[in-house]
């Protein structure tokens, strides 16, 4: 599914028709959000930092609680019913997550704390077994620190080269460049499947073909892509997928990592502790099966039950819904901030998720951040994690307004009427 137009700089060709918009109840989901219905310093709060964390619906919430009041214990150690009910729960969101994925088994799926551990873990993991010396590694300049740190450590431990894929003035990879890093050293390459500071889409499946052709592995960085896009690790062939709960509107503190099952056998453990092992003596230690080999110690039981509720919810509502109505306020947004003198965006790709970053001519980022929260209009302002990224646009960081299921037309004209202000304030 791309939920954005292959028209570059005509972003009308992305307005949906007025059927598709009725279909969807914005005002309907908005209840199911308690967090929305509040006044910052006065105003309505507008929410629109989605791509750093989304809000959380009732049945989120509920499930939380619910864990605690009725069945919390420790899991796969129990024998007693409520240890058997929490197991249970936990197993069901394994589930619920391979078929979110289209893993083809929940052995692939192994729970982290969010895409920033799902990282470290395969390059400290798979990493340190497989890149050697004078090997290469490929990123891309658009990478999240999250996507790129794990990696120079590895390189710095190794001795192999971190190589990264140049992007163009839109900010989609230039792929004729990316093909030509490509060599018989390359070992792995790690890539974002949507730029969090941009709204990128890119054409990760055919990254993962072009690796492959040189047998390396590749790791796709799904932290913004879960919420918005269709995700299909079989038809993608990725070697690794990383997302987090958080960005799609589950609890903090728990995340995923799709791993192929014939790696995940290969690789050594990621920590030990209970629940990894299969027999432990003073000499040796065996390893358990997948996935519980990378699950070490008690894990983060409740909010792993709440995330397959946030499953549910995105999939009763349809992602494609859901795609629908955020590319038409991908579409109302752009178009009513390009209106604004001085307004630049950064990132018009070709495919992109709604996100909009853009910097004004001679007012600090920093700036409009404030003067909108006085607002009640919550934007993220700064590099958002991707420094050289902002080298790239030889910027010191972005105004950030990212969108959710549950935002409006009518919050993105109080966006605008708030930049005119700032503009007002600051000029
Ligand atoms: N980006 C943002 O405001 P964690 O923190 O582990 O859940 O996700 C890290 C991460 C990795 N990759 C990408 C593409 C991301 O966007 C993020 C998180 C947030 O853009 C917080 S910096």
């Amino acid at each position: 599914m791309t939920i954005a137009t292959e028209t570059k700089g005509n972003p009308t060709a992305q307005q949906p028709s007025v059927a598709e918009a009725v279909a969807f109840d914005v005002n309907r989901i908005r209840e199911d959000f308690p967090i929305l219905h509040q006044t910052v310093h006065g105003k309505p709060l507008v929410y629109f930092d989605n791509a750093a964390t989304t809000q959380k619906p009732k049945p989120v919430i509920q499930a939380l609680s619910s864990y605690y009041e009725t069945i919390n214990a420790n899991i796969h150690r129990g024998i007693h019913t409520l240890a058997e009910k929490a197991t249970a729960g936990y197993e069901s969101t394994r589930e619920a997550v391979r078929a979110f994925i289209n893993a083809p088994s929940t052995e692939e799926v192994i729970f982290t704390r969010g895409t920033t551990e799902g990282i470290n873990l395969v390059a400290s993991t798979y990493g340190r077994q497989n890149v050697t010396r004078g090997g290469e590694v490929i990123i891309s300049t658009m990478e999240h620190h999250s996507n790129i740190v794990p990696w120079q450590l590895l390189c710095e431990e190794k001795g192999a080269t971190l190589k990264v894929m140049p992007i163009d003035e839109n900010g989609d990879i230039i792929f004729e460049e990316f093909e030509k890093l490509l060599s018989d050293k390359t070992q792995f390459v790690s890539v974002v499947h949507v730029s969090n500071s941009m709204g990128t889409i890119n054409p990760v499946k055919q990254i993962i073909a072009k690796a492959h052709a040189f047998g390396a592995k590749v790791l796709v960085d799904g932290a913004q892509a879960a919420a918005h896009l269709h995700i299909d690790v079989q038809d993608l062939d990725a070697d690794f997928y990383a997302f987090s709960s958080h960005k799609l509107y589950g609890p903090t503190g728990i995340g995923v990592l799709y791993g192929k099952k014939a790696l995940l056998e290969a690789m050594p453990p990621y920590q030990g502790g209970g629940e990894m092992i299969k027999e432990v003596t003073f000499e040796k230690t065996t390893y358990n099966d997948l996935p519980y080999k990378f699950e070490a110690g008690t894990p983060n039981i409740a909010d792993t039950i709440a995330l397959k509720t946030a499953i549910e919810y995105i999939n009763h509502l349809g992602k494609e819904n859901i795609a629908q109505h955020e590319n038409d306020l991908l579409w109302y947004a752009t178009d009513a901030l390009s209106q604004i003198l001085g307004l630049r965006i950064i990132g018009n790709a070709r495919n992109k998720i709604s996100v909009v970053s853009f910097v004004m001519e001679g007012i600090h980022h920093q700036d409009i951040g404030i003067i909108l929260d006085t607002q009640g209009i919550a934007i993220r302002t700064g590099n958002h994690c991707t420094q050289p990224l902002m080298s790239r646009f030889c910027i010191p960081g972005t105004c950030r307004a990212s969108f959710a299921m549950y935002n409006t037309r009518e919050e993105i004209d109080r966006l605008v009427a708030g930049l005119h202000k700032v503009v007002k304030m600051m000029k």
